[in-house]
C-alpha cells in the first residue's frame, strides 16, 4: 500500500480575554477563509520557530508564549498530500495585529466566531482549544470544502494554561 508522508505545518491561535484573533486569508491554500496564523515548517526549522515566524509574517505579532495545544491531521479524498498541523496558543505577544500580504487580522468575540467562513473542521476543535484543552484530531475531506469524516480527542486542560484561563475568563 502506498503511503505519503504528511506535510508539516503549524497554526497559532492568538487569544486575549474573551477574544480570538483570526486572519482572513488573502491568497493560497484556504484563501477567503478566516483561520489562525501559520504555514509550512521549512526544512531545518523547528515547529516552534516556524510558528513564531509565521505569526510575524502574517500578522506582525511577536509571540512571547507559544503553548502547544495539539495536532490536526488532514487527509483528502482527492489525493492532495496529507497535512499534519501542529497547534499552538499564544496569549502573550508584542505588537499590534497588522494587515499583511497574506492575512487580514481581526479580533473576534468568543461568542461571534465566524465558523461559516472557516474550514469545516474548526467548529469541532477550536471551542476545545479556546477552553484551554489539548486536541488531537483527524479530518478527512473531499476537495477542500466537504468534511467526509472526523475523529477528535480532547485531553486534559494543559496545566500551563489553567492559570491564564482562571485569570482571564469572563
Ligand atoms: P500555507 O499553505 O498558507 O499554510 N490549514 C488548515 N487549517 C484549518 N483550520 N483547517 C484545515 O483543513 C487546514 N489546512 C491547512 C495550516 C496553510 C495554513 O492553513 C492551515 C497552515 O497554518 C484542511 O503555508
Amino acid at each position: 500500500m502506498k503511503t505519503t508522508l504528511p506535510q508539516l505545518l503549524c497554526l497559532c491561535i492568538v487569544q486575549r480575554p474573551g477574544h480570538v484573533l483570526l486572519g482572513l486569508k488573502k491568497r493560497g491554500f484556504g484563501a477567503g477563509r478566516w483561520n489562525g496564523f501559520g504555514g509550512k515548517v521549512e526544512p531545518g526549522e523547528t515547529i516552534v520557530r516556524a510558528a513564531k515566524r509565521e505569526l510575524w509574517e502574517e500578522a506582525r505579532l511577536t509571540a512571547l508564549n507559544l503553548q502547544n495545544c495539539g495536532q490536526l491531521n488532514f487527509t483528502f479524498a482527492d489525493s492532495l498530500i496529507p497535512l499534519q498541523v501542529h497547534l499552538f496558543t499564544v496569549t502573550r505577544f508584542t505588537g499590534t495585529p497588522r494587515d499583511t500580504a497574506e492575512m487580514q487580522p481581526r479580533w473576534f468575540s468568543l461568542s461571534a466566531i465566524p465558523y461559516d467562513q472557516m474550514w469545516a473542521d474548526d467548529r469541532y476543535w477550536l471551542p476545545a482549544v479556546l477552553a484551554g484543552k489539548k486536541v488531537v484530531g483527524t479530518f478527512h475531506f473531499q476537495d477542500t470544502a466537504i468534511l467526509l469524516s472526523h475523529q477528535l480527542d480532547t485531553k486534559e486542560i494543559a496545566p500551563e494554561l489553567i492559570h491564564w484561563h482562571k485569570n482571564t475568563s469572563g
